[in-house]
């Protein structure tokens, strides 16, 4: 069986105010801001964190996202649940030729297409049921990743 993912592209944690806790991770365990975007489409301002300034090839970043309107999937989320672990991102090298063989495996994608993400990404997430539980988002990184 041929491998589907590469590494552990980014774990997000979501809360109200990601401004507050970037300055907390930088402060206090030394992380380095990478890039920070608003997402229009998903709803959500993003600020993507490292252990070092420049990332190597294989580095997990963590995502801290906050939501930027009400009817965001992660305004609801917030709803529900406290700030915390949101979803994992694994990375792949061809999304579309991915989410094809995870279908086929009986995965269910949410998005019939992948959606843009971080750094013009092109991403997809798969429902929680088949995740066991777990939110898992496929990344195929953009120039700007
Ligand atoms: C919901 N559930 C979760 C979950 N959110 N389980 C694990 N982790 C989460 N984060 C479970 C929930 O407990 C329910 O389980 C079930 O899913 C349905 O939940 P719901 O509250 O009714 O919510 P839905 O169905 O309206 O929405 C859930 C989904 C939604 C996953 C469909 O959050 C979604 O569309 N997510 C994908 C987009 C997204 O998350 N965007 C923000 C990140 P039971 O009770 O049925 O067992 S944007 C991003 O990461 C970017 C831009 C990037 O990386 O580049
Ligand atoms: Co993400």
């Amino acid at each position: 069986m041929e491998d589907l993912f590469i590494c552990i592209d980014h774990a997000a944690y979501v809360c109200p105010d990601a401004e507050e806790a970037q300055k907390y991770y930088t402060d206090t365990f030394g992380w380095h801001e990478i890039h920070r975007e608003v997402n229009d489409e998903q709803g959500v301002f993003e600020i993507m964190m490292a252990p070092a300034a420049e990332l190597t090839e294989h580095m997990t970043q963590v995502q801290i996202i906050s939501p930027t309107r009400e009817d965001a999937t992660t305004a609801k989320w917030l709803e529900k649940n406290r700030p915390g672990l949101h979803h994992m991102a694994w990375r792949v090298a061809d999304i579309a030729a991915v989410s094809k063989t995870l279908r086929d495996r009986g995965v269910v994608l949410l998005y019939d297409e992948p959606r843009i993400g971080t750094g013009g990404s092109k991403i997809n997430f798969m429902h929680p049921k088949s995740g066991k539980g777990v939110l898992i988002e496929i990344v195929e990184p953009g120039k700007g990743h």
